[in-house]
């Protein structure tokens, strides 16, 4: 009877520890299609910036980034749906953003509602953090000058939006955009294409990729995976649209 009870809590045990893993979301993104020449930034030109790029390569736009494999980075991928009665973690950590060489890095980042993020001045000279959510996002514009050598600023966002835009008036040519979402299951993808949503929740989920030059409004291309003990894969194909 003993040995019955013990195995019947076993069970349970086991059933509960099951039910409760969680699994990473990987897969790559790839490029279709021969993409525009990016444009070069007038960095080099720029009295201030100029300087910073002495003897190195003149920057460009950041628009679609590839690698040899046909690997696009910074294409944000996250759960579209399906945490719908989940319990969802708070946020944890800062994200980083520097303002390097008169240019945002990284350019795309995702952020959890509530998140904070914080931005660093790394150049000698000033920038501004000019913060333009869309109209109806309900997240709040500001815009706040950031001088060489000044603290750290931190914002976070209530409201999820993709992307959320930021730019420095001072460089018409500095922009980033942040990904934001009411969850933590999200990535932006590497040189290579590559991404991992880690420790997501078993169950169905609708994941989308989102690549701000092909998807200018926001709405990217989905796939349903089904989150397992061994995760998921989601690979997308993302296609230089036809102007
Ligand atoms: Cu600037």
């Amino acid at each position: 009877m003993r040995k019955t009870i013990l195995l019947a809590l076993s069970a349970v045990a086991i059933a509960s520890v099951s039910t409760n893993y969680a699994g990473d979301i990987t897969g790559k993104i790839s490029l279709k299609g021969s993409a525009p020449a990016e444009k070069d930034l007038p960095i080099a030109n720029d009295p201030f910036c100029g300087k910073l790029f002495a003897g190195k390569p003149v920057t460009t736009t950041r628009f679609y980034l590839a690698d040899s494999s046909g690997g696009l980075a910074d294409t944000f991928v996250f759960i579209k749906s399906g945490l719908e009665g989940k319990t969802i973690p708070a946020a944890t950590g800062a994200v980083h953003v520097d303002q390097k060489g008169c240019e945002y890095l990284p350019y795309v980042f995702g952020l959890q509602t509530g998140q904070t993020l914080n931005v660093k001045n790394s150049d000698p000279l000033m920038h501004n953090v000019h913060v333009t959510p869309g109209a109806k996002s309900g997240n709040k514009e500001s815009n706040k000058a950031q001088m060489a050598g000044s603290k750290d600023y931190e914002y976070t966002f209530e409201h999820p939006e993709v992307f959320l835009r930021f730019k420095c008036d001072v460089h018409p040519w500095m922009f980033a955009y942040a990904g934001v979402v009411d969850h933590p299951y999200f990535a932006v993808s590497a040189e290579d294409g590559s991404f991992k949503i880690a420790n997501v929740p078993p169950g169905e989920y609708v994941v989308e990729a989102v690549h701000r030059k092909t998807h200018p409004r926001g709405t990217g291309i989905t796939q349903t995976v089904k989150v397992g003990a061994d995760g998921a894969k989601a690979d997308f194909t993302i296609e230089v649209p036809a102007n």
